[in-house]
């Protein structure tokens, strides 16, 4: 039987200021990514993007997390939509978007589990934590706060986003590819329990262990993995296209990696 697979976009640009990241579906579709994924022996299903309000449609509201309740309509409309594939036994490929719109794909892939009484981990491929709450963040951009909204830290509107909290245990989450963090975010994972590898834990030990590893943990007693890639977990000489770029990444071959394991 052949991996089935279900694209779904979501051209989310209410996250951050840099504008341009809701290019991101088209991008990767017109790169070819279901060509590619047929050629690896995958039943693609592309259902388009799923709607998200335009940032200039709306004020930003609350400034301490712009755009909160547009950023949790669209993420509860994507938790559905989730559900539904795995439940029709596709695997989901989410194309963002910016990161706020994974606080939508932990909750689709945590609820389907969880109905069958199952767990999942997290691998958090990624430059940043996103561990930012309304209280510690500098700029309120929601997209510096999908991680800790996950694992239960942050605004309501996200943190329960389908009823309970959090939708993946801490202690079954790890950022991989990290290299830049605020100190309050430091602090929060060091007490959240996270598992954290930093580009100079994969510079040491090289990516191969550092996956195996970090596998490890999100599948400790669990019955599967969601992974969630921000593509400034490469450098940005490979993925220019990113909205905050950060020197210093995982090389192109690198970046293969850890989908191989
Ligand atoms: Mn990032």
């Amino acid at each position: 039987m052949p991996q089935k697979v279900r694209i779904i976009g979501v051209p989310m640009d209410l996250g951050q200021s840099r504008r341009g990241v809701d290019m991101g579906p088209s991008a990767l579709r017109v790169a070819g990514l279901a060509p590619r994924l047929k050629q690896l022996g995958c039943q693609v299903d592309d259902i388009g993007n799923i709607s998200v309000k335009q940032p200039e449609e709306q004020p930003y509201g609350e400034k301490r997390a712009k755009y909160l309740n547009e950023i949790a309509e669209t993420c509860r409309g994507l938790a559905e939509m989730i559900e539904k594939s795995l439940t029709e036994g596709y695997l989901p490929l989410v194309l963002g978007g910016d990161h706020s719109i994974a606080v939508g794909t932990a909750a689709g892939v945590s609820g389907y589990f969880r109905k069958q009484s199952k767990r999942v981990g997290l691998l958090w491929l990624d430059a940043h934590g996103d561990m930012n709450t309304p209280d510690s963040s500098p700029s309120g951009n929601v997209h510096g706060m999908p991680l800790a909204s996950i694992i239960g830290y942050g605004p309501p509107e996200l943190v329960d986003l389908v009823g309970y909290h959090p939708t993946i245990e801490p202690r079954n989450v790890c950022l991989v590819g990290i290299r830049d963090l605020d100190s309050k975010e430091r602090r929060l994972i060091k007490d959240s329990g996270e598992h954290v590898f930093t580009m100079r834990d994969i510079d040491e030990r090289g990516l191969r262990e550092v996956m195996s590893e970090a596998i490890r943990f999100a599948s400790d007693d669990t019955d599967g993995i969601a992974v969630s890639l921000d593509l400034d977990f490469v450098d940005p000489e490979d993925a220019p296209g990113v909205g905050t770029p950060v020197r210093g990444g995982v090389t192109y071959r690198e970046a293969h990696l850890p989908t191989a394991n």
